[in-house]
């Protein structure tokens, strides 16, 4: 099976927070579930250049856009690798090959009708990079709930794309493929919005020069969504590239709440204009909050210093908590407090704890080497049974787009694995002179759950798999989704190897400035 996921383009008009890199975390999870699953998988993020807002932003701070994003796209890159994000590409808008195909693109549209010269007469809001109309705006603001900023009014000419044209092929591809926009609620709301109307979006800007130039008319620049949405194929070099015929269409494009509506309605409008099959699944998760309640935004100053929380409190456990603490539908809300909090009770208590008291055990009686294991009991019957189950839930929860229900899945064997420490009480029975045997099934099945739960948690947290199968002497080959299946796949004599603790517990005064 191929699988094609893409994050949005991210602007490069401020560093990236902890809020953009929920998409990103969330994408880089799926794309290592599928890929331990023996998936072709293809993983595309990048950057979304060609914004009035980037000029503007570049222009405060007296620098040349370009120069500017230069150096705000390798802040995206170094937080990407700290987070441990395994795309297979990264898109930059000013790129040639991208200008190649949205030229292309333009100018077919234009040649066949679908796009046309007028004039726009209108609204503008850069920071949303949105064109409304007079009849659309709230007290002569943006009506956007997040944004409600000033807007400007343009009057200039420009080309028009036929998005009324293709209104019902659109609802009835909508209603035909009920997979296509999740969660359901934004389905509902997308359905409500198109049946209001669509009318035709300007894709063109005269007032500045930084963007593409329209091939046949260079005063303009197309407009920066038109531009940006085509990076899922410009990247795979359509319309003849190699990766285009391989990985297109997408099998999910991701994005926050608030883009749903430009992926669900003008990119598959594209799409049907070239007569090009549309992605599979657009899917919009809610916002993190921050504590007082907004979204947490470069323009609200709300944002803490990712690489800081990374130096903190690892890679890992932002993962963790990220994909952890959004629950499907809804917003979620981030404050270092509840992170530590998260950080201790489930990554430093729960499995950390089970992992160590079980490596602990496994050297304490059996000198490091992990035993051969007697016949199960029903009580080990039982866990597998769990195994099993959990792992059935945290694939059905991934494939719907849902870390947070998969991770509490997986937790449910984390815990159920320290009752069962405490339920056979090693520590008895390794005193017990007629319970060698069973001693042995104990601590094999520690090994065991180890291995199964350092699988699970791979595509959330690949450096903590590697520490545990390491710790836990597991040959990386065994890293491989359906092994987790199974159980009683380590043979006997394997060593054991404690290390540092996976997750010491956290006290968040030691990180209080005086
Ligand atoms: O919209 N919580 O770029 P962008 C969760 N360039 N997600 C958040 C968030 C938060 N606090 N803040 C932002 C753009 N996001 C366009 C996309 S795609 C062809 C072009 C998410 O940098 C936001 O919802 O403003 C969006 O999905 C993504 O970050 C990029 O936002």
């Amino acid at each position: 099976m191929k699988y094609y996921i893409t994050t949005p383009i991210f602007y490069p008009n401020a560093s990236p927070h902890i809020g953009t890199a929920y998409t990103t975390v969330a994408a880089d999870a799926f794309a290592r579930y599928h890929r331990l699953k023996g998936h072709d998988v293809y993983f595309l993020t990048g950057t979304d250049e060609n914004a009035q807002k980037i000029v503007r932003t570049a222009e405060s701070q007296g620098m040349e856009p370009l120069a500017y994003v230069d150096g705000v796209v390798e802040r995206f890159k170094a937080l990407w690798e700290e987070l441990d994000i395994s795309y297979d590409d990264f898109i930059r808008t000013t790129e040639e090959r991208h200008h190649e195909v949205v030229k292309k693109i333009f100018t077919k549209l234009y040649e066949q009708g679908d796009i046309y010269k007028s004039e726009y007469e209108g609204w503008y809001c850069t920071p949303c990079e949105t064109f409304w109309t007079e009849n659309k705006l709230m007290d002569g603001k943006c009506p956007n709930p997040d944004c409600g900023r000033d807007v400007e009014l343009l009057k200039e000419e420009s080309y028009f794309f036929k998005l009324s044209k293709y209104q019902d092929a659109l609802l009835r591809h909508i209603k035909d493929h009920p997979d296509f926009i999740q969660p359901a609620s934004r389905r509902n709301e997308m359905i409500k919005f198109i049946e209001g109307g669509l009318e035709d979006l300007c894709v063109s800007r005269t007032t500045f020069q930084w963007g593409i130039q329209v091939p046949f008319n260079p005063k303009h620049v197309v407009y920066v969504w038109l531009d940006a949405l085509i990076n899922y194929i410009s990247a795979l070099g359509y319309p003849d590239g190699e990766l285009y015929q391989r990985y297109w269409p997408a099998e999910v494009h991701l994005m926050g709440k608030d883009i749903v509506r430009f992926h669900a309605v003008i990119w598959p409008i594209i799409l049907m204009a070239l007569d090009v099959p549309l992605p599979k699944v657009v899917y919009g998760h809610g916002w993190y909050l921050s504590k007082e309640g907004g979204k947490i935004s470069k323009s609200r100053g709300n944002v803490q210093d990712s690489f800081e929380l990374i130096r903190r409190y690892g890679s890992d456990a932002i993962r963790y908590f990220l994909l952890r603490e959004m629950q499907v539908g809804t917003d979620g809300a981030y404050s270092e407090d509840s992170l530590v909090e998260r950080l201790n009770s489930d990554l430093a208590n729960d499995l950390g704890n089970f992992v160590s008291r079980s490596l602990a055990m496994i050297v304490k009686y059996r000198g490091g080497v992990i035993p051969k294991a007697a016949e199960p009991t029903e009580l080990e019957a039982e866990l597998r049974a769990l195994g099993q189950e959990v792992v059935a839930k945290v694939e059905e929860r991934l494939e719907a787009h849902d870390p947070a229900g998969a991770l509490e899945n997986l937790w449910r064997l984390v815990s159920r694995m320290n009752k069962y420490v405490d339920e056979t009480a090693p520590w008895t029975l390794a005193k017990q002179e007629g319970q060698q045997a069973r001693l042995d099934t104990v601590l094999h099945t520690f090994a065991e759950a180890i291995r199964i739960l350092g699988i699970l948690c791979a595509p959330f947290m690949p450096k903590l798999t590697g520490k545990m199968f390491r710790q836990c002497g597991i040959s990386d080959e065994l890293l491989a989704w359906e092994a987790a299946k199974e159980w009683a796949v380590l043979g006997e004599g394997i060593q054991v190897q404690r290390g540092e603790a996976l997750f010491p517990r956290i006290d968040l005064a030691q990180f209080s400035v005086e």
